[in-house]
């Protein structure tokens, strides 16, 4: 091969490499024009430096002195093109769609819900009083959300006006028999019956979970809200551990200087019954109903009631919640408003 014309590629290849690299627009192509230059394997520069020894004896110093040359123009290229890549202003800066003086994004961090967060509370606080947490379903059957807890067939409480019953054809999806209906379970008084059922006493136990009535929303009423549910049995319960319990549990969760109020109440599965009351704004507010389990529920279960007395108690968790933060309205823990919910 003629000098001139292996001076001339040399020339071409890197004035091509110089302008290759030029263009590169990011770290991807800036690595394929390199390859495909400076390869170690199969770069260009490589195979004209093979095609080297096709030059004359005599000319190869002044080819080699090019070729040097050629080689240095092409890894400056590369060094340049690497310097403007690999500075993260001068990237922005060649991209035009980029305004650097816009403000940027504002991530919103999630958050257990404030429902979440009291009931955890809660199960914190009756743990500590000794009490395990024990679950059941929220579809039930009508013999633990009224038979068992002594609620007769012609009980008011039972009507279809007051509870959500589950359709026919809902029924046969769960492949259920028709004798004993399903519903939304109407209070966590059921957990009451299951746990019995299943575990000899003495028992301690809560149960949190939602319920579901056909009440018409207003501000402290909502058809599906949550309930603490607590049975204690063992031999010699009386009526005043329930109220220290019930004592001792608002004031851990809303404070010493709540007061609260027992009024006698009734309760199918509880006798005597008591409905709780904490002070709210210069008046009173229920949060519960409670009482001595009757012994018609006992002996349901099969326990003895000559042996063994207990209590139970059903607490709302949003209006303990809204006491505690001040809500007036329960609504608002149902309407998923950021600006509500991220204050808690
Ligand atoms: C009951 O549900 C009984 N199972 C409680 C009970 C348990 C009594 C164990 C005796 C022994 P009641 O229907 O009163 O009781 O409901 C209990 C609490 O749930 C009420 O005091 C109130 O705080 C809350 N509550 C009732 N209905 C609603 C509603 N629609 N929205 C929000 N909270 C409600």
């Amino acid at each position: 091969m003629a000098l001139s014309d292996f001076l001339e590629q040399l020339d071409q290849l890197a004035s091509s490499a110089e302008k290759a690299f030029q263009e590169a627009g990011d770290a991807s192509a800036l690595d394929e024009v390199r390859v495909n230059f400076l390869g170690a394997k199969n770069g260009q520069l490589k195979s004209v430096q093979k095609e080297m020894g096709a030059v004359g004896k005599e000319d190869r110093p002044t080819a080699g002195k090019k070729f040097n040359e050629c080689k240095t123009r092409i890894e400056v290229a590369f060094q340049a093109a690497k310097d403007r890549l690999g500075d993260p202003a001068a990237a922005k800066s060649s991209d035009p769609g980029f305004d650097m003086t816009l403000p940027g994004h504002e991530f919103h961090l999630g958050r257990l819900h404030p429902i979440t967060q009291t009931i955890e509370e809660l199960k914190d606080i009756m743990g500590r009083l000794g009490f395990s947490v024990a679950d059941g379903p929220e579809i039930e059957d009508e013999r633990h959300n009224f038979e068992a807890l002594n609620i007769p067939r012609e009980h008011p409480a039972r009507d279809p006006l007051d509870n959500f019953y589950l359709g026919t054809a809902q029924k046969a999806q769960l492949g259920h028999r028709e004798e004993n209906p399903l519903l939304l379970r109407s209070q966590t008084s059921t957990v009451q019956i299951r746990v019995m059922e299943s575990t000899p006493p003495p028992i301690r136990i809560i149960s949190l979970g939602r319920v579901y009535r056909p009440d018409t929303a207003d501000a402290t009423h909502y058809p599906m809200f949550h309930q603490m549910e607590g049975l204690l049995i063992d031999r010699q319960v009386t009526m005043a551990d329930l109220k220290s319990v019930l004592r001792l549990f608002a004031r851990s969760y809303l404070g010493a200087d709540v007061n609260i109020r027992f009024r006698p109440s009734f309760f199918p599965f509880t006798e005597p019954s008591v409905e709780a009351d904490f002070s709210w704004n210069d008046g009173w507010i229920e949060f519960g109903g409670a009482g001595m389990v009757d012994p018609n529920v006992l002996r349901a279960v099969g326990y003895d009631p000559e042996e063994v007395t207990g209590f139970a108690f059903g607490l709302g968790v949003e209006r303990l919640c809204m006491r505690r933060h001040g809500i007036t309205d329960i609504r608002e823990f149902y309407k998923n408003d950021v600006r509500f919910l991220e204050q808690f």
